[in-house]
């Protein structure tokens, strides 16, 4: 137990130490190569919105760097669907040997990909889904369970309100979601629309927050003066609930577990903001459910297999921790699983 704790931390740390909130977010950098013998790789990234995304493009620039033997072309979509689509048209008018593709949306991307298979360049998709009726359209995914994520989230707020008898009817909740229409966000948002049906909390509105915190703060901001009894806020990612954050202290309120005595609970998901981490170990946002954004490993141990002429797996979820400073839940179980709760303390080195 000590060791996984131990493992755990270092993991987080890790996280903290390179995943700095103040780092800009990446623009379109295209790099070409021309030398033979090298793996060519293009990356539509579906933008720069969050902490999140920057330590993504990070990975995947670090793993398919020049030194390491690879060309890699990133092309940032900005947030829309079109610009990728461009981008994956361009990659296979210039024959790349792979395409790695990281979805703004779900929906709508049969012809693209129908274009890149008839081209014979496999396509990997990272993170979001892509929702395509024919599954050979690309080679594999890899990425995090939005929904048991959004579950973690929802079985630590439920045994919060047992352990504080609070009755579920008290928790007035409002989620500040993610894009619409990416995985990350419909996972997330259903494990809290399940969870609220089934416990019986008042979840008073769902608004879109984009996963800025710009966005977090607007919409937090405009909760807070329609609803004066709100007092839990879900934020689909970290940099949303350093906007509602600011938005709730403007307001005058303070946040915090201690519902009853009129805190807002501030629950959040990812992990990678040092900021947001740092609000965890003091306990302003009463828990964090990881994401984890180094996806570049991992698609390169893809593209090896593929190399090798072995079939990876279909789809590849990755192992994912839960953070609180609230030492009175250790352990959550979700369908059977369990899963435990890294608790955060303040003489964590390097806080
Ligand atoms: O949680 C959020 C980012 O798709 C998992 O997108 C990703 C999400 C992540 O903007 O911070």
């Amino acid at each position: 137990m000590k060791k996984l704790y131990a493992a755990m931390m270092a993991f987080l740390l890790c996280i903290m130490v390179a995943g700095c909130g103040s780092t800009p977010a990446t623009n379109a950098i295209s790099e070409t190569e021309t030398e033979d013998g090298r793996i060519t790789i293009g990356f539509s990234q579906l933008g720069a919105e969050s902490d999140w995304r920057s330590m993504n493009t990070e990975s995947m620039k670090t793993t398919f760097s020049t030194a390491r033997g690879y060309n890699l072309i990133i092309e940032d979509g900005q947030q829309k669907q079109a610009n990728q689509i461009t981008a994956i048209r361009n990659f296979i008018q210039q024959g790349v040997d792979y395409i790695v593709l990281a979805p703004v949306t779900e929906n709508g991307w049969e012809t693209v990909l129908s274009e890149a298979q008839d081209a014979g360049i496999p396509v990997i998709i990272v993170d979001r889904m892509v929702a395509v009726e024919d599954d050979s359209l690309f080679s594999c995914w890899v990425g995090s369970d939005f929904e048991l994520e959004g579950k973690k989230a929802a079985e630590w707020l439920h045994q919060y309100s047992i352990l504080n008898e609070l009755a579920p009817e008290t928790l007035h909740i409002v989620n500040i979601q993610g894009t619409l229409g990416a995985s990350a966000q419909l996972g997330r948002t259903k494990a809290l629309e399940d969870a609220a049906a089934e416990f019986g909390w008042d979840l008073l509105e769902e608004a879109p927050g984009d996963f800025t915190q710009a966005k977090g703060e607007e919409v937090m901001a405009e909760l807070l003066d329609k609803y004066s009894q709100l007092n839990v806020v879900y934020c689909e990612n970290d940099n949303e609930a350093l906007g509602a954050i600011e938005a709730i202290e403007d307001a005058g309120r303070v946040v915090g577990s201690d519902i009853a005595n009129g805190e807002i609970m501030v629950l959040s998901f990812d992990g990678v903001n040092r900021s947001a981490v740092q609000y965890a170990v003091e306990g302003k946002i009463s828990c964090i459910t990881e994401c984890n954004p180094l996806h570049g490993p991992r698609v390169e141990a893809i593209i090896e297999a593929l190399e090798a002429g072995q079939t990876p797996e279909k789809f590849e979820y990755v192992d994912e921790a839960i953070y609180s400073c609230f030492d009175q839940i250790t352990e959550l179980t979700i369908q059977n699983q369990s899963y435990p709760v890294t608790i955060l303390t303040p003489d964590m080195p390097e806080l």
